[in-house]
């Protein structure tokens, strides 16, 4: 649809209030959030991810792709959390030490909001301390722990061990692009999560056992 494809086109050349101009007639012309979302802004996010990889896109560029997509998940957060549910738990979540990327993490916040969950959102670069800090502090039913970088996933590890040896023994839940379920089983993971429905999805099948 011409509309999501704009969206996507200023997404990648960063116009952050093109895209939410943009979203706003969709949504006004009846489309839907989670179509807004997969085939307008990942799509975007997809082609610069690719044009980086390529080397024919830098920092820069995909910073102010990533404000934008930030942006748009602004006005489709209520949307695709709309629901009203009762509180089903508590996620604590954040993006490991040393790693910046914060999209995925978001989106995997949306829908876990949008499932019922309450959500503590730690940021991004979280140290395997503020994990424990927050989770004696806070009581969530699960933590979970994004990364996007080969570097950064082993931070993982050490901060699930820390989260042990401080004797918390509520359930971790990974994701991220370089993630895979072996590398989860390896660093003691409770649940590998492909995807943020996945991740949704498996944490309540947990939660219901
Ligand atoms: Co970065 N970056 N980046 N970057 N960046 C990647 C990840 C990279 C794959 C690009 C590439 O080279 N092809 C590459 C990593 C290579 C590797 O490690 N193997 C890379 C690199 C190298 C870097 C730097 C090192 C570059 C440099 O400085 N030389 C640097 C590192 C900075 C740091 O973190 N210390 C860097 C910086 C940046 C920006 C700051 C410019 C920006 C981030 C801005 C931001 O997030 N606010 C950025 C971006 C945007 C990307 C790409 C282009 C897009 C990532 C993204 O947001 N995807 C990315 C290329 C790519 O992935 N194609 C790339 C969309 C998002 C919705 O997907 O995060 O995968 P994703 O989340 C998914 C699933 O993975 C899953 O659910 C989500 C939705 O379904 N999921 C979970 C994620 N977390 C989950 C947690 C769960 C469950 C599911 O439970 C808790």
């Amino acid at each position: 649809m011409e509309i999501l494809k704009n969206i996507s086109e200023k997404l990648v050349i960063g116009k952050a209030d093109e895209v939410v101009d943009l979203i706003n007639e969709a949504l006004g012309n009846g489309l839907k959030a989670d179509a807004i979302l997969n085939d307008g802004l990942l799509d975007g996010m997809a082609i610069i991810g690719k044009r980086f990889k390529e080397g024919s896109a830098y920092i820069p560029e995909v910073l102010i792709a990533a404000r934008a997509m930030n942006r748009g998940l602004e006005i489709l957060d209520p949307l695709l959390a709309e629901e009203g549910a009762e509180p089903r738990g508590t996620l604590l979540i954040g993006t490991v030490q040393g790693d910046l990327h914060d999209i995925g993490k978001n989106l995997v916040s949306i829908l876990f909001r949008g499932a019922g969950f309450n959500i503590i959102d730690l940021g991004s670069n979280v140290a395997p301390a503020v994990f424990i800090a927050k989770t004696k502090e806070c009581s969530p039913d699960i933590i979970g722990l994004s990364a996007l970088l080969t570097t950064t996933m082993i931070k993982m590890g050490s901060t699930i061990k820390a989260l042990r040896e401080s004797s918390i023994t509520t359930p971790v839940i990974v994701g991220g692009a370089p993630l895979t379920q072996d590398f989860a089983d390896s660093i003691g993971a409770d649940i590998f999560a492909s995807s943020a429905s996945d991740g949704v999805e498996k944490v309540i099948a947990l939660m219901v056992d």
